[in-house]
């Protein structure tokens, strides 16, 4: 049996791997430069919800709290997730398979994105742009803004071909072997990604970018939100597939335990891809113009689309059982005691696991049409995210961050304990925060609104049967404040520290019953050129199914069509034209 190391590919992979090390930190830290400025926004708007109003103190700055919170949205939920995403969907492939990407499509990537995120940073702190991460029309921004999304957006989509060029090649050497675990994950993401893209992608190109160059006058609100929403909904599994790759493939091994399935793991990127696609209209449940039938039939497939999540519940519970229950865990909750809480990456996702059992939760109450129509634009939704992309996410590319860096910079974490209190400062101020915005989303208290800035005996005779709740937020603002300085201490700390003096291997996680994952050898650290693969038999017929990958994006294709064309038509056939404007 030949190997790839006989091949003649690892000579030039080992040069290559030192430059792919240096890019995939580009991308880490890009982001979470990204997430540190948005992060120290943030809790300037939970103190806004208690009543305390800090932004007249940060003139020139920020001159309001829609600036902030544009400033906070965009660069936490897009740039960072955006660039930890678009490494580690190339990263981890690679060296899953043992072979070098393409790096000038990956520098393009962050090329682009970097340049995107420049122009956004520009309309944003110039105050021109406060049109919120939405970006709904007709609230109207400056060129850059729109340009400068365009960038980041198109650039997102380059991990695609790069991955898909690193699968073919590994497939012409194998071709009857199925695509190992993290390829197949990272691929399934990254064509998801590409339809979902496509409508934003087109309401910036066609609507907005005209519109903000006075190329056009007036835009279409709805059918802006409609495309917008076309892409906002499957961005959420944009940023919690990386999050899902790291909890199947990784940290089944970090916990000190195998993946207990690795058909299910598989099944349920498969569904993410075809579910995904057709439901963003969910966001639109108290829109106009949207026929109530399509809203029922909206309800109906949103709960479709948690179910790869319910299927992640259990099979990622079970592998966690099962690593505590080998570390000497007994009994209902001894496992879950026993997995290493002393490992702060391990700490990191597990309590994103935990917290997202309540974040998915709230979004199978927000997909039931009627009961969305309750808490719809309240604090309830910023609630509900802040325990899914604000934790489930963040929190796991957190925990990514603890061993990666030194993996890649072959620095070690100055303080094990300082990078626990982080974990555990951001598990406690998120959740009192979540527990406030939702408890006071049920009060009737509005998202997106600049309460502190009323009069205090107003906020008092109108929110004041939000005290309570709205103290916790304000509360968990101040904990999570304290997380981020925790956290970017040891950041910063693990890219200058000191040496390790073993290099730090990539955790891929070996699947249950023996098998072998496909990834041995490729976690050599010195650039992941695999020793030896054995060629690996995949007896499942479930995933022998789902290696089609051409076939469930065709599916998800005409079911997106399927669900837009009825939604759209109606809208294009009667448009309206709005003018822009400007209310910060
Ligand atoms: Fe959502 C609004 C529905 C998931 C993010 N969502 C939002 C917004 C954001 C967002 C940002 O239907 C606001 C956008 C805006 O600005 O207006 N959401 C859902 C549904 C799901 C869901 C059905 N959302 C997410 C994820 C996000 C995210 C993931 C980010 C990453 N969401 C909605 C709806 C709205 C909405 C409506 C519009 C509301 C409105 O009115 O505007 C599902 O995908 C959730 C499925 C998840 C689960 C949880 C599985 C649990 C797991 C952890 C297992 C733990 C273990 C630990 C194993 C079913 C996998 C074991 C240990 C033990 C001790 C047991
Ligand atoms: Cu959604």
């Amino acid at each position: 049996m030949s190997t790839i190391f006989e091949r003649g590919l690892a000579l030039p992979t080992v040069k290559i791997a030192a430059s792919e090390r240096r890019m995939m930190l580009s991308f880490l830290v890009w982001g979470f430069l990204a997430l540190m400025m948005g992060a120290a926004i943030g809790p300037l708007q939970a103190l806004n919800y208690g009543g305390i109003n800090a932004y007249p103190y940060l003139r020139p700055l920020l001159q309001t709290y829609y600036q902030g919170l544009t400033i906070h949205g965009v660069l936490n939920a897009y740039i960072f997730t955006f660039f930890v995403g678009c490494g580690l969907l190339v990263y981890l492939p690679a060296r899953e398979l043992g072979l070098s990407p393409n790096m000038t499509l990956w520098r393009l990537c962050f090329g682009m994105m970097a340049a995107g995120t420049l122009m956004l940073l520009y309309a944003m702190f110039d105050n021109s742009s406060s049109v919120l991460w939405t970006f709904y029309p007709p609230l109207k921004g400056s060129p850059f803004f729109y340009l400068g999304m365009a960038l980041v957006v198109f650039g997102s989509l380059l991990p695609l071909p790069i991955v898909l060029d690193l699968r073919a090649r590994w497939k012409a050497r194998r071709p009857c072997e199925l695509t190992p675990l993290v390829t197949y994950m990272s691929t399934a993401t990254m064509l998801m990604w590409l339809l979902a893209a496509g409508g934003a992608g087109t309401e910036l190109i066609v609507q907005l970018i005209p519109w903000a160059l006075g190329l056009t006058n007036t835009v279409d609100p709805m059918i802006g939100r409609t495309l917008f929403w076309w892409t906002g909904h499957p961005i959420v599994y944009f940023w919690l597939m990386p999050a899902y790759i790291s909890w199947y493939a990784l940290l089944p091994k970090q916990a000190g335990g195998k993946l207990v399935s690795d058909p299910m793991a598989r099944l349920t990127f498969a569904l993410l891809l075809v579910f995904s696609l057709p439901v963003g209209s969910h966001h639109q449940y108290v829109d106009p113009g949207i026929s109530p039938i399509w809203k029922g039939i909206l309800a109906a497939l949103t709960l479709s689309v948690a179910l790869p999540s319910l299927i992640t519940a259990f099979t990622l519970g079970l592998s966690l059982e099962y690593a505590g229950r080998l570390r000497g865990g007994r009994g209902w909750i001894g496992w879950f005691t026993a997995l290493p809480w002393r490992d702060p990456s391990v700490a990191a996702q597990v309590l994103a696991m935990l917290t997202f059992i309540f974040g998915g939760a709230g979004g199978i109450v927000l997909g039931s049409w009627q009961l969305d129509n309750i808490i719809h634009n309240t604090t309830w939704i910023p609630g509900h995210f802040h325990i899914t992309v604000g934790t489930a996410t963040a929190m796991t590319f957190m925990g990514v961050a603890f061993w990666m860096i030194p993996h890649l910079t072959g620095r070690q974490l100055p303080s094990r304990r300082l990078a626990l209190a982080s974990v555990w400062l951001w598990f406690v101020g998120m959740s009192l925060f979540s527990l406030g915005m939702h408890w006071s989303g049920l009060l009737g208290v509005p998202r997106r609104a600049w309460v502190s800035q009323l009069p205090h005996s107003t906020y008092e005779r109108v929110y004041g049967s939000a005290h309570l709740p709205l103290t916790l937020v304000a509360i968990g603002g101040i904990i999570l404040w304290l997380a981020t300085i925790a956290f970017y201490i040891v950041f910063v700390g693990s890219l200058l520290g000191r040496r390790l003096s073993a290099p730090v291997p990539i955790p891929f996680a070996q699947t249950f019953g023996g098998r072998e994952s496909y990834a041995i050898g490729a976690d050599k650290p010195s650039g992941g050129e695999p020793a030896s693969i054995t060629p690996h038999p995949h007896l499942s017929p479930l995933a022998k199914m789902l290696e089609h990958l051409g076939v469930l994006t065709l599916i998800t294709a005409v079911a997106t069509l399927a669900a837009y064309i009825p939604i759209l038509w109606p809208l294009v056939t009667n448009m309206t034209a709005a003018h822009g404007w400007k209310v910060w």
